[in-house]
């Protein structure tokens, strides 16, 4: 990557990214586990892999911002690469890490079947490990040809992926109970949506970009991906969980309330609707 390409306004801008990146992944961490209490038992898995994704996203946005600095000195308003590389991998072992897990905590919020549920998130954890591992040598490569090749090899696991989301969970979406279809319908279109921006990003360089204009926005493209990606869609998950949490309690509320004389029923759905 060379560094001394961008300009010093490119370059602080890309720092101010990561650094915007660290504070949404750690702040929404906090908000994630903070607020676990306020779900459901049977979802707080799905709740708490969601902050783990903004947690070990926070800390490779750390690692990605320490790693900018220790690549360029700043003399005369003019960046100087040290020697020092900047890092590409950390963003890379972060998607690694992250991307089947974001899965992951969509198909538990489904709360699908125990078989259903290992099988979709092992097919789709799978493809989207290997979808990152293909995209990696591209990455890292200068060669325009190669960036395209490992382009379209990734694109074979991102395709299957993105048509499992639409096709393979169409069934399970019409099985959810009424008062969340739309949020899970839309938090898969926030999936494909944010999804669709990493390859394109990465085209970048291949379509006209060149020199501090083309790592700028690269850098900046992928910090916005992953914000909306893992932060955003984050809240979908817990919203979809918090309103399955109650629909789900004032369902046990109203049976206990068909099986119990009304004088009694009050207190007792009381008691269930605390998810202690
Ligand atoms: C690569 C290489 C080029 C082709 C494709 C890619 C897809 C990357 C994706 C990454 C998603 C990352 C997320 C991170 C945040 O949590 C590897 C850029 C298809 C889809 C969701």
């Amino acid at each position: 990557m060379e560094l001394e390409a961008l300009s010093l306004g490119q370059y602080s801008f890309v720092q101010n990214g990561y650094s915007f990146g660290f504070a949404v992944m750690a702040a929404a961490t906090l908000f994630f586990w903070l607020m676990k209490s306020e779900i459901a038992p049977a979802y707080r898995l799905a709740v708490t892999i969601t902050g783990l994704v903004t947690a070990v996203a926070a800390y490779h946005y750390l690692q990605i911002m320490l790693s900018w600095n220790a690549a360029v000195d700043i003399t005369s308003g003019e960046v100087i690469a040290t020697g020092k590389p900047f890092n590409q991998a950390y963003r890379y072992v972060d998607w690694l890490l992250t991307v089947p897990l974001l899965l992951v905590e969509l198909i538990l919020v489904m709360r699908l079947s125990k078989a259903d549920t290992i099988k979709k998130s092992t097919v789709l954890g799978g493809a989207a490990a290997l979808m990152i591992i293909l995209g990696y040598p591209g990455e890292v490569s200068s060669v325009g040809g190669l960036r395209f090749v490992f382009w379209v090899l990734s694109m074979i696991p991102f395709v299957f992926i993105v048509y499992q989301l639409v096709v393979g969970l169409k069934e399970s979406i019409s099985k959810q109970p009424k008062s969340v279809q739309n949020l899970v319908q839309i938090s898969i279109y926030l999936v494909i949506g944010s999804w669709l921006f990493y390859p394109i990003v990465y085209l970048f360089p291949l379509v006209g970009l060149t020199g501090g204009a083309a790592i700028a926005a690269v850098e900046i493209g992928y910090t916005v991906a992953d914000i909306v990606a893992k932060a955003v869609f984050g809240v979908f998950i817990f919203f979809i969980a918090m309103r399955k949490s109650q629909a789900e309690s004032e369902e046990a509320n109203s049976e206990t309330a068909v099986a119990t004389p009304a004088d009694e029923n009050s207190v007792e759905g009381e008691e269930t609707s605390k998810f202690s």
